[in-house]
């Protein structure tokens, strides 16, 4: 499923990030990602919206959503109202 207007901020080797990114990959979410330990301007951006750096972080519509168990329901239920 395409999330268009959506950003995935993330850093490699962050467990949490992980968790949301495998999620992404098993059910097919694509998405606008941003990696913000290479770049910085998506990490001036994030904490521009959100107010602070922690990763992971979904931007849509002006909001951040910090919590990847709270990113992942997102999509969940994304999904299936998808369907
Ligand atoms: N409870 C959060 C934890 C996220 C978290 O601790 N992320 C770390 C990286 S592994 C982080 O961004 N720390 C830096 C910061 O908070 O600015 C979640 O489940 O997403």
């Amino acid at each position: 499923m395409i999330f268009e207007h959506h950003i995935l901020y993330f850093k490699p080797h962050c467990p949490y990030c992980e968790r949301v990114l495998e999620f992404c990959r098993r059910n097919s979410v694509s998405l606008v990602m941003k990696n913000i330990s290479t770049d910085r301007s998506a990490f001036e951006e994030l904490v521009q919206v959100g107010g602070k750096s922690q990763v992971p972080c979904l931007v849509h519509g002006g909001k951040a959503l910090y919590e990847s168990q709270d990113i992942i329901e997102y999509f969940v239920d994304k999904i299936e109202k998808e369907r």
